[in-house]
């Protein structure tokens, strides 16, 4: 699936050899020389992928994804560049812009807004020194970009950008005393405003300060304020042990004893192909990408031999703040900026997976050099702790276990752990799901009060949105796929009695198919194949439901972000398969807000949607599942040889149906059933207890 190591090096050579690129090693780079940010495979079309898998097409050619941070000029830009074909061949190689998956139009690029981030950062330490007088008397310390700092600078991101103009919002922050990342605790509730326009730092210049509710437009406004007697002045937050983790307290009753934990008694019952990046659990099968913009993605997902699904990624994340401060109004974190794949670290053993997983490693490129982050997938089965199925009667009890497959991955991008899990589960259930952990962005505590709580002495917990979007491109039995819509409304015309009728209802264009998750849980929605109607003639699909709470953004008309978010407007979009429309976000988004590279709101073109589709969701800290309907006939929790019958009558347990299960010294015990004990109360007959299980009706 990606660029092998020979491939990077070819194309690396290739790339420097290009005297118009004018690149320079990224090892030795200043802000005026053009690098090269990325090399990856570029995934190809569709289409010409189906023709290989299908039928006997050829396999489709190779080509590299390369970006070239381009800075050797007054106006930098970043540019996406199609490399190939690969292998590199004199006369057949060649590069040209990457155009065509980007709605805007600039031939693959869009400026570089970090172009000169030392030089910035030393700028602020400038300003920031210039009041070291006040940060003394304040926090006791400094911000010098020297070795005595106790205080550092950072800011919002994106930044704004409107009518041209480059505005900064920094902040000050208490750096940490431990070694704890505590860092986003120690807000100081200090900010000043720049405007940072182009590369020349004599055009920059600082617009004001703001600091406990009060708005100071020179420095010299903020330095008579400050030294004037009525000024007030603020506590700082601090580090300390209240933000460090590890054992302290009182430990809890047994707690010492080792808690339980599951075992694979026969080993793995998986297959995992590490070249080919294949995977096979039970019915399902898939193989696994892996980039630097989005981490860990699943394709061509097959259950019981058929396609489902094309491609199962994650397209971007946000997190939106919102506050009085600047700092927390004016945050909206993308996250692909940053890159997912980047951040997959080592997992956890025993804690991020259970001591039975299998690893994979992951591995991305970056400045002429290929990064392994060793055993950062992890693979495992889990028996639920609850079964598929049981049932209870006067003379047998059965019940289904239900064992699931879990693929994780856990992405560290900056103070938020995201925990990614896809789940499969023997019924044909697919679950997507994502937890986020680590240290929060919190907020200073001043004026805060309408958005968040009070936290500790300084600090409040600052409110914002985390919206993630994942692509789900579904090939239900093949591409020609309906999106269908049933709605339950209560009716009187037609029936005697006023019950739900559904009102079912195909998503014929792509004007129409922005949609929320509908009040009251009354609509479903579902992807079926008409073409492939079961033997009852309903047509075979899957189901797309939330499988926990799920939200979209709550801030409208975001001026941090314009319109480099439009995919986290709705819960579910549904837009035809497009191969000019891959990705619902680009990493370069946040650099040109107004017109990023893409705009998820132009892939609603109101062209009428023909039958194939693709569908995204967004979830915060929450997950999503699709879930076979009219796909299965029969009973899939059948198929295991993991249920048991326990045959039972008058406290005794006649037989025991296993079903062919293999001996394990992990085995429950079954043959003490023995249903419900009985005990007369008139006449009395406390010592002749007896074993009746009936329905008392
Ligand atoms: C090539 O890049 C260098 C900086 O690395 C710059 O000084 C030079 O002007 C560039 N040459 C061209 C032709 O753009
Ligand atoms: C596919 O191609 C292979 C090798 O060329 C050939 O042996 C096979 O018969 C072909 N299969 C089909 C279905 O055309
Ligand atoms: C391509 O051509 C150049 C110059 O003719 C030569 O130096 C180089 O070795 C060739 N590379 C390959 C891969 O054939
Ligand atoms: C910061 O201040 C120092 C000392 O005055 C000066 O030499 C340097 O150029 C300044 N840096 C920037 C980026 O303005
Ligand atoms: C992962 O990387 C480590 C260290 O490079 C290597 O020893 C191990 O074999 C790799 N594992 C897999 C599954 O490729
Ligand atoms: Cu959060």
């Amino acid at each position: 699936m990606s660029v092998t190591e020979a491939e990077t090096v070819s194309v690396a050579e290739w790339l420097f050899a290009q005297p118009a690129l004018n690149l320079s090693v990224s090892e030795n780079a200043i802000e005026w020389d053009n690098t090269v940010a990325l090399i990856e495979l570029m995934v190809p079309g569709k289409a010409e992928a189906l023709s290989y898998l299908n039928s006997n097409g050829s396999a489709p050619l190779r080509y590299a994804h390369v970006v070239v941070d381009h800075r050797a000029t007054t106006e930098p830009y970043l540019v996406d560049l199609l490399v190939g074909p690969l292998p590199i061949q004199n006369g057949t190689i060649r590069y040209e812009p990457l155009t065509y998956p980007y709605t805007k139009s600039a031939g693959g690029r869009v400026r570089n807004l970090d172009a000169d981030s030392e030089t910035m950062s030393a700028w602020f330490y400038n300003i920031s020194a210039s009041i070291a007088d006040i940060t003394q008397e304040l926090w006791g310390g400094m911000a010098t970009g020297g070795d005595e700092d106790s205080l550092d600078l950072w800011g919002i991101d994106p930044p704004w950008q409107d009518d041209g103009r480059i505005i900064r919002w920094t902040a000050f922050w208490n750096l940490p005393t431990s070694d704890f990342d505590v860092e986003t605790l120690l807000p100081l509730g200090l900010y000043f405003k720049a405007d940072v326009t182009g590369r020349d730092p004599a055009g920059w210049s600082v617009e004001g300060w703001f600091y406990n509710g009060i708005f100071y437009s020179t420095t010299e406004e903020l330095r008579s304020a400050f030294f004037s007697p009525d000024f007030v002045k603020l506590p700082p937050d601090e580090d300390g042990l209240w933000i460090q983790t590890g054992q302290r307290g009182p430990v809890p009753p047994l707690d010492t004893a080792y808690p339980p934990t599951m075992v694979a008694p026969s080993g793995s019952r998986f297959f995992v192909d590490e070249q080919q990046q294949y995977v096979k659990w039970m019915d399902f099968e898939f193989y696994l990408g892996f980039s630097r913009d989005i981490g860990l993605s699943l394709h061509d997902i097959k259950y019981k031999g058929q396609r489902i699904i094309y491609e199962l990624s994650l397209q971007e994340a946000i997190a939106h703040y919102a506050g009085q401060d600047p700092m927390q109004s004016g945050t909206a974190y993308l996250d692909s900026f940053y890159g997912f794949g980047p951040y997959a670290f080592e997992l956890v053993k025993g804690y991020d997976c259970p001591p039975h997983a299998t690893y994979l490693n992951s591995s991305f490129y970056v400045r002429e050099t290929t990064h392994t982050h060793t055993d950062s997938i992890c693979l495992f089965e889990m028996d639920a702790p609850y079964p598929m199925q049981r049932h209870s009667t006067a003379s047998y009890v059965s019940a289904a276990k239900n064992v699931y497959f879990t693929v994780r991955t856990v992405n560290t991008v900056g103070n938020y752990d995201y925990m990614f899990s896809y789940e499969f589960y023997m019924d044909g259930i697919i679950d997507v799901n994502v937890r986020a952990s680590g240290y929060i962005q919190a907020a200073y505590f001043a004026n805060n009060h309408d958005y968040g709580h009070q936290i500790h002495d300084a600090l409040s917990g600052s409110m914002h949105d985390h919206v993630l979007n994942y692509k789900i491109d579904f090939d239900v039995l093949g591409t020609a796929n309906t999106m269908i819509a049933t709605t339950l409304v209560p009716a009187t015309e037609t029936y005697p009695l006023q019950k739900p009728t559904p009102v079912r209802e195909s998503i014929a264009s792509e004007d129409s198919s922005r949609l929320l998750w509908g009040a009251n849980g009354a609509t479903q929605y579902t992807v079926v194949n008409t073409d492939q109607p079961n033997s009852y003639g309903e047509p075979r699909g899957y189901r797309i439901l939330p499988s926990l709470g799920t939200a979209h953004l709550t801030v409208q008309d975001s001026s941090n972000i314009v319109n480099a978010a439009n995919w986290a407007t709705h819960d579910i979009y549904i837009t035809r398969q497009k191969d000019s429309e891959p990705r619902a976000a680009h990493p370069y988004n946040s650099q040109d807000v107004f017109d990023p590279p893409v705009d998820f709101a132009q892939f609603f073109d109101g062209r009428v949607c023909c039958r194939r589709i693709w569908s995204f969701f967004t979830t915060s800290h929450s997950g999503v599942q699709v879930m076979p309907l009219n796909y299965l006939e029969g009973d899939p929790s059948m198929e295991s040889v993991h249920q048991v019958k326990i045959e039972y009558e008058a406290g005794a347990v006649g037989e025991v149906e296993t079903f062919g299960q293999p001996e394990s010294s992990c085995q429950a015990e079954w043959w003490g059933y023995k249903g419900d004990s009985v005990v007369r109360k008139f006449p009395y007959a406390p010592g002749e207890v007896y074993y009746e299980t009936e329905d008392v009706g």
